[in-house]
């Protein structure tokens, strides 16, 4: 099944030839409404009429969360605030968020792509849908949310949290297709279990996960526990959100929307084009966004593409499941983090070392951060209750920073073992 048949199973060559026509017209927008752009042109000596189609692809600049961050907020938008009616924003490498703006002809595309994803998770205009992704600034909740409506199916936006309400809503509405991250869906499941409730008792049937790595054995256990078929969904709030690539039923890589993003893979040391069928770091040029779009983002995410045709009928290119990073952002519970959100509030608080080492662990199915902490000499030999209210002023901080709870360990100066004068940062204990 499909939500858009032509579009979805079109020749390569129809396929190519849209790709070509909209990237032209989308290197002259960005050309003549987007300083940023015109002065990378610029800077490589290219003309908007340099490119003739996606043959030219690799002579385009690339973009990077750093320019987002340079132009923040609003420097990368193509199209006026008068445009724009929705903002989202996601973490960016230090206190600023990473801003994305979408037009009305972006929302719409964004709820095609989406409902494109739920049917090809088996649902139609008789499921009933589950929104268990955050509903805010994270584009996971309203950017589904929209192509559930737009399917007719009917939507139930629960947003995160509160299992047992999600559990008895699950039951009572007769769900049938549940979005959530694949953590919270195993939490889910053991939940259920732990209720008494049987699988026959409810109406679930499929489920769509993704924001955050899983491998291939937690599909497995995902559906063992909750008897569905599970579709691993990806993308970012600055392509657009999830809708980018979702698994069809012959789950042998995510098909990615050519006709409206062009995909790359880059050797992230060189960034040289690399073929078909190799490791590298996913690159995208979106060729319809009118508020917000970016030539050759460089993701920073790790995957294979793959160009032969699936069986499923579908001939948009296929994505390997994300592999890991080429940066060092980390996700937690869903929540990115990089580690230098993490120096940069502790440089704001003080009376700390900015020496410091995050514990990732996975208790059961949901993950826990660890974030030990060096105070001052001075401080550590200062009364208990000057730590303790350092501790709690700086967990407070890190939940604002992060939007994320962290346990806040404080520990003597020096005591985070140094490598080449360098702490180890990161220990990431969930073997994912
Ligand atoms: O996570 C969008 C999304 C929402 C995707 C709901 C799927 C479902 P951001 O918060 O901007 O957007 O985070 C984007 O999350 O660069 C990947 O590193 C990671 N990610 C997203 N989907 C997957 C996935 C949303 N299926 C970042 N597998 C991306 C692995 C994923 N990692």
């Amino acid at each position: 099944m499909y939500w858009n048949e032509k579009v979805e199973t079109m020749s390569h060559e129809e396929l190519i030839y849209i790709q070509n026509e909209r990237l032209k017209d989308m290197v002259h927008r960005l050309y003549y409404n987007v300083p940023f752009y015109r002065s990378k042109f610029q800077n490589l000596g290219l003309e908007p009429e340099d490119i003739k189609g996606i043959e030219d692809l690799s002579k385009l600049p690339f973009t990077t969360k750093q320019d987002l961050r340079d132009n923040y907020p609003y420097g990368i938008f193509a199209s006026p605030l008068s445009e724009i009616v929705r903002i989202h924003a996601s973490s960016g490498t230090t206190g600023k968020p990473t801003v994305v703006g979408y037009t009305k002809k972006d929302i719409n595309t964004w709820s095609e792509l989406s409902a494109r994803a739920f049917v090809a998770a088996d649902a139609d205009r008789n499921s009933v849908i589950q929104i268990a992704y955050g509903y805010g600034l994270f584009t996971g909740g309203l950017g589904l949310h929209y192509g559930a409506e737009k399917l007719c199916a009917s939507v139930i936006p629960i947003s995160t949290g509160n299992t047992q309400r999600q559990i008895m809503l699950m039951k009572d509405l007769k769900t049938s297709l549940i979005a959530c991250t694949p953590s919270y869906a195993i939490y889910l499941a053991d939940s259920i279990k732990e209720q008494g409730i049987s699988l026959e008792e409810l109406n679930l049937k499929s489920g769509i996960f993704g924001a955050e790595p899983w491998p291939e054995n937690m599909r497995k256990e995902i559906e063992k526990k909750l008897n569905i078929t599970a579709h691993d969904i990806y993308g970012l709030s600055e392509v657009m959100g999830p809708g980018v690539a979702i698994e069809c039923n012959y789950k042998c890589g995510m098909h990615i929307w050519e006709d409206h993003f062009i995909p790359e893979i880059v050797d992230p040391n060189t960034l040289e084009p690399l073929p078909y069928g190799t490791l590298g770091e996913l690159v995208f040029t979106t060729i319809t966004k009118e508020g917000m779009p970016l030539l050759r983002y460089r993701t920073r995410d790790l995957s294979i593409l793959y160009n032969e045709t699936c069986k499923c009928g579908r001939t948009h290119i296929r994505m390997e499941r994300i592999k890991g990073r080429s940066d060092d952002m980390l996700i937690i519970r869903g929540v990115n983090i990089f580690p230098s959100q993490i120096e940069n509030a502790l440089l704001e608080i003080g009376e700390v070392e900015p020496h410091y080492q995050l514990i990732i662990t996975r208790d059961g199915t949901l993950d826990n951060l660890e974030i030990k902490v060096e105070v001052t000499e001075h401080l550590f030999s200062d009364k208990i209750s000057g730590l303790e209210s350092l501790q709690k002023n700086i967990a407070r901080k890190m939940e604002s920073a992060l939007q994320l709870s962290a346990k806040i360990t404080l520990v003597e100066p020096n005591s985070i073992p140094r490598f080449e004068g360098k702490s180890k940062r990161v220990i990431d204990k969930r073997n994912i």
